[in-house]
């Protein structure tokens, strides 16, 4: 009976001053593991008398449950200690910043030819696409540009081997849909263009274009000035100042370019005219009865005025870093 309570007082003392659950576990085995010090004494239950042994082995279960329960209560000490301290390390500022999700946006040039379809979208033209790979008679010639015409020189164009082209301008898209369609006709043809120009900051042999063109009956001068001049106010400001400039195309007559002040200089905006009677008669449309005007422009020029950007090769380069700022 000294044994088991010297046995107990010892474990109890070791168990209280565990300061880990390592050595909290090796005491467990030390005093009541298979050959653990009050094990053992069980072993001493045939050396006893027959009659003392109930007690003694009661006694021995007693001390073990005693001992148990105390590693349970500095088990869960332990365990506190633990969490606290780890509580108190890994603090958590919860008034930082969140980092957020960014949410990405549309490229510059493609945010321009939406704000272009939806002004001319709502004055009921439709957006009409065609073949970057042209032939002859869709770019040139069913524009009033004949064979040996200096404005085949003047675009200095891509021709592929088997004869066809990259088109120069979005035109042949209205081309094809006037071959395929009766007037009344609203139509808007956004999209690539190619021209071997000379390459410079404002230059890319690759550019966007976005052309329009309405052909009725009565259609006159007044209704592509009073059209032009609302895109324009829409586009940049209400107030803006513009002008119109003689010019020449061969597939409009008369033929006018568009400019507007931006910080005090005028900028050409968009080429337009009267759609050459030339032109219609070479879809079968009938120039007496039915007159249309066109118009072009580049909206890489308009997404640089809009943007402030003075190198158009930017927004082919798809760094991330210039195209995010839109
Ligand atoms: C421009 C300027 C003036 C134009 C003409 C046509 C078509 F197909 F109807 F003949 N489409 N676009 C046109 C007219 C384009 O770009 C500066």
């Amino acid at each position: 009976v000294n044994d088991i309570n010297s046995i107990v007082q010892e474990a109890h003392q070791a168990i209280q001053q565990t300061e880990d659950l390592a050595s909290l576990d090796h005491l467990r085995v030390k005093y009541l593991g298979k050959k653990g010090a009050l094990t053992n004494l069980l072993k001493n239950l045939s050396t006893l008398d027959p009659s003392e042994r109930p007690q003694y082995g009661q006694q021995v279960n007693q001390a073990k449950q005693q001992l148990q329960q105390s590693i349970q209560q500095q088990q869960s000490i332990l365990e506190e200690a633990h969490l606290q301290s780890q509580l108190s390390q890994e603090t958590l500022d919860v008034t930082l910043p969140g980092r957020g999700q960014s949410l990405g946006n549309l490229h510059p040039i493609t945010q321009i030819r939406t704000q272009v379809e939806s002004f001319f979208s709502q004055l009921g033209f439709s957006i009409a696409d065609g073949p970057e790979v042209e032939d002859d008679y869709h770019n040139f010639e069913a524009l009033n540009i004949p064979a040996n015409h200096p404005a085949r020189d003047m675009q200095d164009t891509f021709y592929l081997e088997n004869g066809l082209l990259l088109r120069t301008h979005t035109s042949p898209v209205q081309i094809r849909v006037m071959q395929q369609q009766e007037p009344p006709l609203r139509i808007l043809a956004p999209g690539r263009v190619y021209r071997c120009d000379d390459i410079d900051p404002t230059h890319s042999p690759m550019f966007n274009q976005v052309e329009g063109l309405l052909v009725d009956e009565d259609i006159n001068f007044a209704h592509l000035k009073g059209i032009l001049e609302a895109f324009v106010r829409f586009f940049f400001a209400e107030e803006i100042q513009v002008r119109f400039r003689p010019s020449f195309f061969p597939f409009t007559e008369p033929s006018a370019e568009l400019d507007v002040l931006i910080n005090g200089r005028w900028m050409e905006i968009l080429g337009c005219g009267m759609v050459h009677p030339n032109v219609l008669e070479n879809v079968n449309i009938d120039s007496e009865k039915y007159t249309g005007f066109a118009f072009g422009m580049g909206f890489d020029r308009l997404a640089m005025a809009r943007f402030g950007i003075d190198d158009l090769r930017l927004f082919f380069e798809s760094d991330l870093r210039f195209l995010g700022q839109f």
